[in-house]
């Protein structure tokens, strides 16, 4: 009887970020990346190699994927064979544990979840380090899902090298992220594509990974010290130059939305008012708003002026991957 392993592994929200490969194939960044796992949002997924299948079969909330929708988890499971010598199709069930059409799903979650699924029960038993290896064939951002806290990912230099690992779990001071959840409009470009263009016709690239790098040294310290302030002015401003590539890319593109801006405004206005809060945002129109707990309430009243009370979702620090298997 083939073994089922499941997991559950958390989203993640980058505060230095990644956007742009070097190597595409192998999924190397053109620079390190640190983030914070979130308790809130996560995928579930279970895999089975069924040596009776005659294909691997996907299902997303309960329902099956068409094979030509599958294709990027197929070239996955086909990666999975690869190293672990097992040659039958696989039985996968994911499930996306966030409020419905949030646009949250992320393929950092899906494919950290995936990977350390698919690889135990193909009968591998890898590091979590070398996890995190192997979640980044998947999604780049996948690289730093299979742990909890704060995270880094480094850029690294082949397959060996660009791996994440955990810089502060469990997160023991008080910071928290509220986001704006907003109606997406369709994405104009996914983040795959988007980055590859900016790498490749934006002019401002080398400036980008010039301060990118200085931001993941000025960012370990403001997480080492626990200073809100530090970490969340780091943050918007990185988030904004990375938006600013989308802008100076050709053609330019780019993920707000009139809401996005209303938002962003909100988070400008209650830190004029004292309130220690700071927004940064991924590929999407959604904010995320970088506060403590203790603010969260005249944070949500001020929002609320604007939105309506279930599109905005406090998060906590959340845990690396769980894994079960029966
Ligand atoms: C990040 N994002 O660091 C950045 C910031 C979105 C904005 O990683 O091509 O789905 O699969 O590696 O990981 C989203 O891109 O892209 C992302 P691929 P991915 O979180």
């Amino acid at each position: 009887m083939s073994k089922t392993v499941t997991v559950k592994a958390h989203t993640n929200i980058a505060l230095v970020k990644y956007w742009g490969k070097k190597d595409p194939k192998l999924m190397l960044p053109q620079n390190g990346s640190i983030s914070l796992t979130l308790d809130h949002f996560y995928t579930e997924t279970s895999v089975t190699f069924d040596p009776h299948a005659t294909a691997d079969q996907v299902s997303f909330n309960q329902k099956v994927i068409a094979p030509q929708k599958a294709q990027r988890i197929i070239k996955f499971l086909d990666l999975i064979r690869e190293r672990s010598g097992e040659t039958a199709r696989a039985i996968v069930k994911t499930s996306n544990h966030v409020p419905t059409s949030a646009g949250l799903a992320s393929s950092a979650s899906g494919f950290a979840a995936l990977a350390a699924a698919g690889s135990r029960a193909a009968g591998l038993e890898l590091s979590l380090t070398d996890l995190s290896r192997l979640a980044r064939r998947g999604s780049g951002s996948a690289t730093r899902s299979i742990f909890g806290g704060f995270v880094e990912w480094h850029a690294g230099s082949d397959d060996a090298s660009s791996y994440a690992e955990p810089i502060q779990d469990p997160v023991d001071w008080d910071i928290q992220m509220i986001a704006v959840v907003l109606q997406a409009s369709k994405k104009p470009i996914s983040s795959t594509a988007g980055m590859q263009r900016v790498v490749t016709t934006s002019p401002y690239y080398p400036a980008w990974v010039e301060t990118a790098n200085a931001d993941l040294v000025a960012m370990r310290q403001a997480i080492a010290a626990h200073d809100l302030a530090a970490v969340g002015e780091l943050a918007e401003t990185n988030a904004m130059r990375m938006h600013a590539l989308n802008l100076s890319a050709k053609p330019a593109f780019n993920y707000f939305t009139a809401d996005t801006l209303t938002a962003i405004k909100a988070v400008q206005d209650l830190r004029a008012n004292g309130i220690n809060c700071y927004y940064t945002l991924d590929a999407g129109p959604n904010v995320k708003i970088i506060c403590a707990s203790s603010d969260t309430g005249t944070i949500k009243t001020a929002l609320q002026r604007y939105f309506a009370a279930s599109q905005l979702i406090v998060a906590q620090p959340g845990p690396g991957i769980s894994i079960t298997e029966t």
